[in-house]
């Protein structure tokens, strides 16, 4: 999978050089680039943003800089073939993100991030772009970010294990919670007791069928305390 990301702090991204995305990119797996909208700007202050037509507060990220720097990135792709591309742009105004996004996201060949400051991006740029790749305005969640360079993160992350190969147990990724509408069951390691807290017997029982059977009531007693909007959907 390659993956662009267009940014006015690429700094934000050098975290992805650790952990699991790190290794898939040592490994080929998933090839990074990160772009700074700055260098598709062409004025002395190389600017990017400007004030809202129709007046407002904050400032709106100029079409031309983010035109040109997808121009740059979109270019590669076969147009006879169709594009393949997925641009996604971080958005409070987005569809929320999900465990099953993540996981379409993650056949994807190319994922292209457009992560926008201040009070958004000019809307003309979503659809210009819809003429040449699929696009998606995706949210991570009800609150506000200043801007989408954590949410591309939270979601270059979640959508990163999931690319085939990634993770070495792949039982690990169908055990957990979301993947089958559930969250997950607690879990426990040695010793089995640890300040006077045991282990659930269950668990040492050696019983693989009353373990199951306790790990689903788990899960279902979890969801339906902390989220019974997944029970009821
Ligand atoms: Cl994707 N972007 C911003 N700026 N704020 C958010 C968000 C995204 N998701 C939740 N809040």
């Amino acid at each position: 999978m390659r993956i662009d990301i267009v940014t006015i702090f690429p700094e934000f991204f050098s975290v992805l050089d650790v952990s699991l995305i790190g290794k898939a990119r040592q490994s080929g797996l998933i090839e990074l680039a990160v772009h700074d909208l700055r260098d598709s700007t062409h004025d002395r202050h190389r600017t990017v943003d400007d004030t809202p037509y129709g007046g407002g507060a904050g400032m709106v990220m100029k079409p031309e800089p983010w035109g040109e720097a997808l121009d740059g990135i979109l270019q590669a792709d076969d147009p006879g073939a169709g594009s393949s591309s997925v641009v996604i742009f971080p958005s409070p105004a987005g569809e929320p993100f999900t465990q099953a996004i993540a996981r379409e996201l993650a056949l994807a060949p190319h994922l292209v991030f457009g992560c926008g400051r201040y009070e958004g991006i000019d809307q003309r740029v979503v659809e210009h772009t819809k003429t040449r790749a699929t696009v998606r305005e995706i949210s991570l969640g009800d609150y506000v970010l200043n801007g989408g360079e954590v949410a591309a993160m939270a979601m270059i992350e979640a959508i990163g294990r999931l690319v085939p190969g990634m993770v070495g147990n792949p039982e690990s990724l169908t055990e957990e919670s979301h993947e089958a509408g559930l969250l997950e069951y607690p879990s426990y390691t040695k010793p089995s007791v640890w300040r006077d807290l045991d282990v659930p017997p269950v668990l040492l029982s050696g019983n693989h069928g009353a373990i199951a059977t306790w790990r689903h009531e788990q899960q279902l007693e979890r969801t339906r305390r902390v989220r019974p909007d997944l029970l009821s959907e």
